[in-house]
């Protein structure tokens, strides 16, 4: 996620407003781990409310400071985003008196890419589960789109829309989240080194961002849900299967080729990711017109 430029600052101030003392947190139950970092299931005890169970997401090696840097810029852009349903929120940050540690409002579903995973499984045994569970899906990628409105109007790029950085919270809610750490480790380089292809974000990238001047605005955030929204009518399969690096694909984009018609869409559906794929970014639709275009054709998946 970015505000503006592309580095975002850390003001220790806002920081200090939103700090939590690591010994209201219980933890936890490991959720999952990335390359630098991992997330665990915590409890935080708060002084005049009921405890709330919360996700804490800590750096593996708290001595790697461009990492350390990486995470409070997440934070303080986190921080920027303000208060709306389908943003992760961001309850607080612990930063004195040991590691660096993200408290996050915790989804207990999980990401969408594990739910597409496990729709599909389900779906080997009994195929009317697709139908049954379509308007969840569906009302669970307008909820994408308001998240992505809500981050335009706060002049906000995420640069990392994909299936794995929604988050489900109860009752369904689709979640943005992911704010930048996985971007700033590919910024460093180093996806590549630790061969961790999975957080690559280069399929989901437009072709502005994936050229050496790596541009990236609003309208790159709507073809990463173009890519979302295949992701979610694939049942979580990786896209361009085969395409690796970025020259490959930027050359394969700018000769028209895009990712074939998944089998479990309608023809209007694909018509919307190719919208949301238009090379020219100036004639791709914004997050509003791609929420609109959902809501008046309800049953575009499976
Ligand atoms: O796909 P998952 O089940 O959901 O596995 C990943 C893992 O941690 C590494 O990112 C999970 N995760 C991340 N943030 C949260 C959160 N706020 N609440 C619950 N699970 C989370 C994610």
């Amino acid at each position: 996620l970015a505000a503006g430029s592309s580095s975002g600052s850390i003001d220790m101030e806002l920081l200090k407003e939103r700090e939590i003392h690591r010994s209201r947190l219980q933890g936890g139950q490991l959720l999952g781990e990335g390359a630098f970092g991992h997330v665990v299931k915590a409890t935080l005890t708060q002084p005049e409310t009921d405890d709330v169970v919360v996700a804490v997401k800590k750096l593996k090696d708290n001595e790697d400071q461009q990492a350390r840097q990486a995470l409070l810029r997440e934070t303080c852009i986190m921080l920027l985003c303000g208060n709306h349903d389908n943003v992760l929120k961001l309850k607080g940050i612990c930063f004195r008196d040991g590691p660096l540690q993200l408290v996050l409002e915790y989804a207990e579903h999980g990401s969408l890419l594990h739910l597409l995973w496990t729709l599909r499984a389900e779906s080997k045994l009994n195929r009317t589960v697709l139908v049954n569970k379509r308007h969840i899906f569906e009302n669970m990628m307008v909820e994408v789109c308001c998240g992505l409105e809500h981050l335009a109007s706060r002049r906000l790029v995420h640069r990392d829309i994909a299936a794995r950085n929604i988050l489900i919270c109860g009752k369904g809610t689709a979640k943005i989240a992911d704010f930048g750490l996985a971007r700033d480790m590919y910024a460093v380089g180093y996806h590549r080194q630790d061969g961790g292809k999975d957080l690559l974000p280069l399929k989901w990238m437009a072709p502005e961002g994936l050229k050496n001047e790596a541009r990236f605005t609003h309208k790159s955030d709507v073809w990463s849900f173009g890519v979302l929204l295949w992701e979610v009518a694939q049942l979580g399969r990786t896209p361009y299967p085969g395409m690796e690096g970025a020259d490959r694909l930027y050359d394969a984009l700018q000769n028209h080729f895009r990712l074939p018609r998944p089998q479990l869409c309608t023809d209007e559906r694909y018509q919307l990711m190719l919208q949301c794929w238009k090379f020219n970014e100036k004639t791709r639709p914004d997050a509003t017109t791609v929420r609109q275009q959902l809501e008046a054709d309800p049953n575009g998946f499976f």
